[in-house]
């Protein structure tokens, strides 16, 4: 058995003990080199060197993205800059960029997660791995390339744009594994569809290893359909490392978390109590062995749980649900929380409209919020009869109010007329002000 399965299938007993070890050194390295975390842990009276158990970390504070934007750029480092060999920042979706640093060490780890979602897809050297996540500061990129070295596949560093481009190679060099956005994917296939090429008898894909964003199961499926491959769903976020905190495996039933590496906790946003396995709440990250840019106690702001049970792949790494949605990106429209999430769930049971659609919210001439869903009808609806898409608008519009509780105007657009994304896609315009 190689050395990552080794690891993917040792006894979770043995994995704790590796989460405890590395979490006291964790704390102890903040604590001595970090300024913010001697004063943030001496504040809530939390001694580092006291940790005994796994459960003592609950007495640290939490970290929160605004802490590392007070502390950029290099507030945050544990380790000199002689020893970062590599800086991301987070792509910035909500505000000011967060920097992360890397040493040799942490980049091997980096790569090392990734390759695990190669390993899922039973992939390895004989395999051509395809990056068209953006390279540069964007940890999509570098992420995914860095695993397909691990994995000792055959990487092609696309980054992400000249789609056209994209389609010649992977039909031409026979890509097996595909890493990008679903966002992108889907474009790729759309687009390859145009040109008079099907992706699913022209390319040779057999998994692709999508995230960065979240998509919901009937996105998955279309896409599964159009490529004819199998799509894992990759987590991960700059502030921990990037792209390979937790990846599906083949079951595609849960995101196995790279436990010997991150340690993970689900709490009530609310409150910051912990929650029990199986319990929806934001997810709470600490580093286990990160050593230019440790966290402890992360909030992530995303919505997820721990899927409590063992998988029937083998891995004893537990898995998180996959991603809700994210604390930040829940709309309160007129006081009733809304997930875009859940505006996808109702979409996706009407045959007549695509994946494709965005949320715009505004508020109107008495102050109020006011939403409107931007959807795109798929390419065999009739979109000259009149009366067929006002009856459709209003019967979805109908469905969202009974789902959410909140009024949705849904305006219905032709095939192709909302912006793709070679990134991640933008689905919330929110025009409100002070907002
Ligand atoms: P930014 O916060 O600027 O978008 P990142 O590029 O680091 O910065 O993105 C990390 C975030 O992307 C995560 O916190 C999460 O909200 C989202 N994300 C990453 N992977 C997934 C995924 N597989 N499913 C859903 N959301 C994801
Ligand atoms: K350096
Ligand atoms: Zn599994």
């Amino acid at each position: 058995m190689g050395k990552m399965q080794e690891i993917l299938h040792a006894p979770h007993e043995q994995i704790e003990e590796i989460q405890l070890e590395g979490i006291k050194k964790t704390v102890i390295a903040c604590y001595e080199n970090v300024p913010f975390y001697k004063k943030s842990f001496d504040d809530a009276g939390f001694d580092p060197y006291a940790v005994k158990s796994l459960d003592d970390l609950q007495n640290a504070p939490f970290v929160t993205k605004q802490d590392l934007r007070d502390n950029y750029p290099y507030g945050m480092f544990a380790t000199p800059l002689s020893e970062v060999k590599e800086i991301h920042m987070s792509s910035g979706t909500t505000g000011v960029a967060t920097v992360g640093g890397y040493t040799q060490h942490d980049l091997d780890i980096w790569g090392e997660c990734f390759a695990r979602g190669i390993e899922y897809a039973n992939g390895g050297a004989d395999d051509v791995v395809h990056v068209c996540y953006g390279y540069g500061l964007f940890t999509g990129g570098l992420g995914a390339h860095y695993g397909g070295l691990y994995s000792g596949a055959t990487t092609i560093p696309m980054s992400a744009g000249n789609t056209e481009r994209q389609i010649r190679v992977l039909k031409e060099m026979g890509s097996t594994i595909i890493c990008c956005t679903p966002s992108y994917a889907m474009h790729i296939a759309d687009t390859a569809l145009e040109m008079g090429i099907d992706p699913a008898r022209d390319f040779h894909l057999r998994a692709g290893i999508h995230g960065a964003e979240p998509f919901s199961d009937n996105f998955r499926r279309d896409l599964e359909r159009k490529l004819n491959y199998h799509v894992l769903d990759v987590y991960g976020l700059t502030e921990t490392m990037g792209p390979g905190v937790a990846i599906e495996c083949w079951e595609q039933n849960g995101l196995h978390l790279a436990e010997d590496h991150f340690y993970a906790e689900i709490i009530d946003p609310n409150t910051g109590e912990v929650l029990p396995d199986g319990e929806w709440g934001e997810l709470v990250l600490t580093t286990i062995d990160r050593e230019a840019s440790p966290v402890v106690r992360y909030r992530t702001r995303d919505i997820t749980r721990i899927l409590p049970g063992e998988c029937a792949c083998g891995c004893t790494h537990r898995r998180i649900d996959r991603i809700h949605g994210r604390t930040d990106d829940m709309l309160i429209i007129r006081g009733v929380n809304v997930f875009p999430s859940q505006i996808e769930d109702v979409m996706k049971t009407f045959d007549q409209v695509s994946s494709w659609y965005q949320i715009e919210v505004d508020t109107d001439h008495r102050s109020l919020d006011m939403v409107t869903l931007k959807a795109e009808v798929n390419p065999d609806f009739a979109f000259d009869s009149v009366a067929a898409v006002e009856r459709l608008q209003k019967e979805i519009s109908a469905r969202l109010k009974t789902a959410l509780s909140v009024g949705v105007k849904v305006k219905l657009v032709e095939p192709k007329t909302i912006a793709r994304s070679e990134g991640k896609a933008k689905r919330i315009v929110d025009l409100r002000k002070g907002i």
